[in-house]
């Protein structure tokens, strides 16, 4: 520790969250496919719901002050699509509108620039009821969906990301069934994947024509590098699948119009049905790649294993309340492999942080000192990056504040800000203070 480094000048820090994780509001919306999930007994810790959150549905006002007191410079949230249209299509909510509407202005009001997350896995069910996104109409839905979006902030709203995680969509919500909609078949995965990113092409254009050519559009996915456990050929290979399954087949159709040809032959039958123009459509240009990133796999064969024949081994070393191994150079060595493989036009780490147990002490604060390092260990990674020539444009940590960690309910706390769910009181943790610090600095301690 001692040294110095900065960031570039023009660095933005911000924030993160996303819509069903905070806003609450519940019967201010149409049903989303993950309030149907939490019904399902077994899916979500102690059956937790998405109803209240943070109700910051209600307390927008109070979270945006929250931000400026840490002097972020950008907020990065997602758009509820059944807050907007309940049914999914059709009618449209005017007050859900004018609640983002809202937001934007706050924000704008603060110096805080928004970054629009159009779709964070809040699919509305009466869409789910139609097929979800396995059907290839639900594409055209959220192009219409993204047409009413962009239409009421357009005019404001710059920076916008078509989707969040669509590995998360496709393979915890429908090859794993650990996220909504539930479902456990590869080949439906894959097929989701594939319209997700056909809509996340065809939003594109709408987003241009409705907030100008100026406008600075991407897409978000999380990416996480694969290191074999041993030198040997097999966990070589296998963590080349890992690698195929989770980076890979997202970034090379996104930046160079194709799945990669290895995984496509290890998919085989259970490849999707592509139709024609499908991959040019993917492949159109962006502007940015957000990058979600929070720690490594480490990953050898394993013959048994089902799908990829992978599986993931702990190696000794620091882990989080999610199991996830702190492992800082990877970020650097991932956002230098984007810039050298994928050439991105700019980068921005879309989401970085961790959960551990936080509670109030005595004197009314909340002690979190694991997270602080993690995030200064993060920030020197990052820098680190950006020095070997990543086009590292901006931070948001994950998360402004704690919230609905998907399956685990409430029991992950990820926030730079304590939320004391009884009571809707928040308090910035050891970890926000520390953060705000560096975005006043913008610079680091290594
Ligand atoms: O909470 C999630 C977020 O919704 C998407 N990225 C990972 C976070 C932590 O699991």
């Amino acid at each position: 520790m001692g040294q110095i480094r900065a960031f570039p000048p023009d660095f933005v820090w911000g924030a993160a969250t996303a819509s069903f994780q905070i806003e609450g509001g519940r019967k201010e919306r149409g049903e989303a496919i993950w309030d149907a999930f939490c019904r399902w007994p077994g899916k979500v810790v102690n059956g937790d719901t998405g109803d209240v959150a943070d109700d910051h549905y209600h307390l927008y006002r109070d979270d945006v002050g929250l931000m400026a007191r840490l002097g972020l410079g950008a907020y990065r949230f997602s758009i509820s699509w059944p807050r907007v249209l309940p049914e999914g299509k059709g009618q449209v909510n005017a007050k859900g509108l004018d609640f983002y509407d809202m937001l934007v202005d706050a924000l704008l009001e603060a110096g805080i620039t928004p970054f629009v997350t159009l779709y964070h896995w809040d699919l509305p069910s009466a869409l789910q009821r139609l097929g979800g996104w396995a059907a290839r109409d639900t594409i055209y839905r959220f192009v219409d969906y993204v047409g009413v979006v962009a239409d009421r902030l357009g005019d404001r709203v710059q920076h916008w990301i078509t989707h969040n995680e669509p590995w998360v969509v496709a393979f915890l919500g429908n090859l794993e069934g650990v996220h909504a909609p539930g479902w456990e078949d590869a080949g439906l995965a894959l097929q989701i994947a594939h319209h997700v990113l056909v809509s996340h092409g065809l939003a594109l254009p709408v987003l241009r024509e409705k907030s100008g050519e100026q406008a600075k559009l991407g897409i978000t996915l999380n990416l996480s590098p694969a290191h074999p456990a041993t030198d040997s050929p097999e966990d070589r290979a296998a963590a080349q699948r890992q690698d195929g399954y989770l980076n890979r087949w997202f970034l090379d159709p996104v930046f160079r119009g194709s799945y990669p040809a290895d995984m496509a032959e290890w998919y085989g039958y259970l490849m999707p049905r592509i139709a024609p123009g499908d991959m040019e459509i993917i492949a159109r240009p962006i502007d940015f790649l957000g990058v979600n990133f929070y720690t490594r796999s480490v990953i050898r064969h394993a013959e048994d294993a089902p799908f990829l024949k992978v599986a993931a081994v702990s190696p000794e070393g620091e882990y989080t309340a999610m199991d996830w191994e702190v492992y800082p150079a990877a970020l650097t060595e991932l956002l230098l492999r984007l810039t050298r493989d994928y050439a991105p036009a700019a980068l921005y780490i879309t989401e970085n942080g961790c959960a551990y147990e936080d509670g109030v002490s005595s004197d009314g604060h909340v002690h979190d000192p694991k997270r602080v390092e993690y995030f200064r260990q993060h920030f020197v990674a990052s820098q680190e990056a950006i020095a070997q020539g990543a086009p590292l444009k901006g931070y948001f940590a994950w998360s402004l504040m704690d919230n609905f960690e998907w399956g685990f309910g409430y029991s992950r706390r990820f926030g730079i800000t304590y939320v004391d769910y009884a009571t809707q009181e928040r308090i910035v943790k050891d970890s926000g203070l520390y953060y705000a610090s560096v975005i006043k600095a913008n610079a680091v301690e290594a």
